[in-house]
């Protein structure tokens, strides 16, 4: 554990355990085929892919209690990660500052009964249970990449609804200009908020034309079935040309606000994580290249995209030195 101050996001550290989990991955990988291939029959049916994939498949649609997920055009054509990656290497503060931690200790938080509190600048604010929330839209499978400021990516198909629906069921006001989100406090359920490594609650914030742009979800599933608790159940925004830290978890409470709500890692490092935090390859961290990026799985690193890849927001920074507002 570090002694200084707050823990900050970091690379090099990542990258250091990275490549031991890979190791491992690869030689677990080498073990299921072998013994597949010693079975017989088992070879003669599945590929290695399917083999190595034994047991870390998502439960099957039918028992996924999300009812009916339509497919949309938002898909990228690359390869998804694997599910057991996607679910056992997060970030998620609240449950302990390393990558196994959430895996570990997100089982004790509970999804059911949920709610959350819409308020501020909308004409029909109130407390509305996640159900309701949730229950007049169509559930939408969205696969986007996601980029982590920590330079590691991933692609997970996300089942969840556009985040602009949502919001305008509550009538924003003409003040409306920002989005401003919670995460839950509780150190029973949360254990890793008895330590001050983040100032609690979590808050992340969109700007009003942000949260209403098509791309940006408000997601409660993941692979055909509901969130693990680990990725943010039972509801978590994805704002998939930002870098992950503004795809806050386990939301309790939306804000439409007037002005630009202060968040959690600006407030914690303004230097270092901006307000807009969109993926930019040509902005690198100070203590880090962001030109570049490990995909979850694959060895080599890749160049990371503008807008990791969206570039279709572009024009709602038209206006905007990138370099400044990071
Ligand atoms: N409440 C909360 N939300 C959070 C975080 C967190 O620590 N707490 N971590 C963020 C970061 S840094 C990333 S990269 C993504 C990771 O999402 P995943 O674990 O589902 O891949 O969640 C984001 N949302
Ligand atoms: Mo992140």
């Amino acid at each position: 554990m570090k002694s200084r101050g707050p823990l900050i996001l970091s690379a090099p550290r990542i990258l250091a355990r990275e490549i031991t989990d890979e190791t491992l991955y690869l030689r677990r990988r080498e073990f299921l085929y072998s013994a597949a291939v010693t079975a017989g029959t088992l070879a003669l049916a599945c590929g290695p892919g399917e083999v190595a994939n034994a047991g870390n498949e998502p439960a099957a649609p039918a028992e996924s209690g999300l009812g009916k997920i339509e497919k949309s055009a938002y898909a990228v054509d690359e390869p998804t990660t694997d599910f057991k990656d996607a679910t056992t290497y997060n970030n998620f503060y609240e449950f302990g500052t390393d990558k196994e931690d959430p895996a570990r200790h997100a089982g004790s938080l509970r999804t059911r009964p949920w709610s959350v509190a819409i308020e501020g600048e909308v004409g029909k604010p109130g407390v509305v249970a996640y159900e309701d929330l949730i229950k007049p839209h169509t559930l939408e499978e969205r696969t986007y990449r996601l980029r982590c400021v920590e330079a590691w990516s991933m692609v997970i198909p996300w089942v969840g609804i556009p985040l602009g629906a949502i919001l305008k069921r509550f009538d924003p006001t003409s003040k409306a200009k920002y989005v401003e989100f919670e995460t839950l406090v509780d150190k029973e359920q949360m254990p890793g908020q008895r330590r001050n490594v983040l100032d609690w609650p979590y808050r992340e914030g969109l700007r009003m034309d942000e949260a209403l742009h098509p791309l940006a979800i408000l997601a409660v599933g993941m692979y055909g079935r509901e969130l693990p608790n680990q990725n943010g159940a039972p509801l978590r925004l994805v704002v998939p040309w930002k870098y992950g830290f503004k795809s806050i978890k386990s939301i309790v409470k939306i804000r439409l606000r007037e002005t630009q709500p202060n968040t959690t890692w600006n407030d914690s490092a303004p230097r270092e994580y901006g307000f807009f935090a969109n993926v930019n390859p040509e902005v690198d961290h100070p203590r880090w290249s962001q030109a570049r990026e490990r995909r979850i799985g694959d060895f080599r690193r890749r160049p990371t995209l503008p807008f990791n890849g969206y570039e279709e927001v572009a024009s709602l920074y038209r206006d905007m030195d990138l370099r400044k507002f990071f």
